[in-house]
């Protein structure tokens, strides 16, 4: 489940002013890990970030850092130099904030829903360096989103091409599902550069209100060995409180 700190996102029931009492309503629906949505993390408390989640027993799992590209135009691939080099800071300083936690951080929509290919290349390389002991995850986003990157066969080249070991993909399964031919596939594709999975339905509902074949999904993922976590990023529907329902349906769910 996600949990914004600082920018409303549509992928959370909790305003961020709240977020200290929404850690623990996450962790009392049963998740054991969450996604932090982090529009600057140079303007929050890192040790109080911390101590909150240490308080309701919640792993951070990730840092998503796409309301950057939203909010403030920041982006990787941007041919405005000082556009590019303010996403570049701006991704260290979530590797700064994910380091402790050994949390991903996440390159969505950070990239540019447009932009300079050969320029991303170079930025990740950049991000990269800054600390090979975070993962970055890029995430293959649909087409109405990005024309950067929308499969896995695509983050892949892109990864290979960057040549570094912490660079890793995203596999979220409703970009998936309108991009990719077959989930396994892909998934299989990704194999041990798998660092993160966004689980949403077909029409972005929360999983088990759409028809995406989650068993396929989950199997494939078992097949592979991937370890991390699974992270809801769902619209709120068919209503808020399925999302808290997720937990407890999750077996029922994904493993059919
Ligand atoms: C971010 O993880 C994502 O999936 C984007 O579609 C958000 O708009
Ligand atoms: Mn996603």
């Amino acid at each position: 489940m996600i949990v914004p700190l600082q920018d409303p996102t549509p992928f959370s029931p909790f305003p961020p002013e709240g977020w200290r009492a929404a850690l623990m309503r996450v962790a009392e629906a049963g998740f054991e890990a969450v996604e932090l949505a982090v529009t600057d993390p140079a303007e929050i408390d890192h040790d109080q970030v911390a101590e909150a989640l240490r308080e309701v027993g919640l792993r951070l799992s990730s840092l998503t850092t796409g309301q950057a590209a939203g909010k403030q135009g920041l982006s990787l691939a941007s041919s405005d130099d000082e556009l590019r080099a303010r996403a570049i800071r701006r991704i260290q300083d979530h590797v700064r904030l994910a380091r402790p936690h050994g949390a991903v951080v996440i390159v969505g929509l950070l990239r540019g829903a447009d932009g300079e290919p050969e320029l991303l290349m170079e930025s990740l390389q950049e991000c990269t360096r800054f600390d090979p002991g975070v993962k970055l995850a890029l995430e293959p986003l649909n087409r109405y989103e990005s024309r950067l990157i929308n499969t896995v066969a695509e983050a892949l080249e892109v990864v290979e091409r960057v040549g570094a070991d912490n660079l890793g993909i995203l596999f979220d399964t409703f970009h998936a599902s309108i991009e990719e031919r077959d989930f396994r596939e892909a998934v299989r594709a990704a194999g041990d550069r798998l660092f993160h999975v966004h689980l949403a339905d077909s029409n972005r509902w929360v999983p088990g209100h759409g028809h995406l074949p989650f068993p396929q999904v989950v199997g494939a993922l078992a097949g592979i060995g991937y370890r991390g976590a699974l992270v809801v990023e769902s619209l709120l529907k068919p209503s808020p409180s399925a999302l808290f329902e997720f937990p407890k349906l999750a077996t029922q769910v994904l493993a059919g």
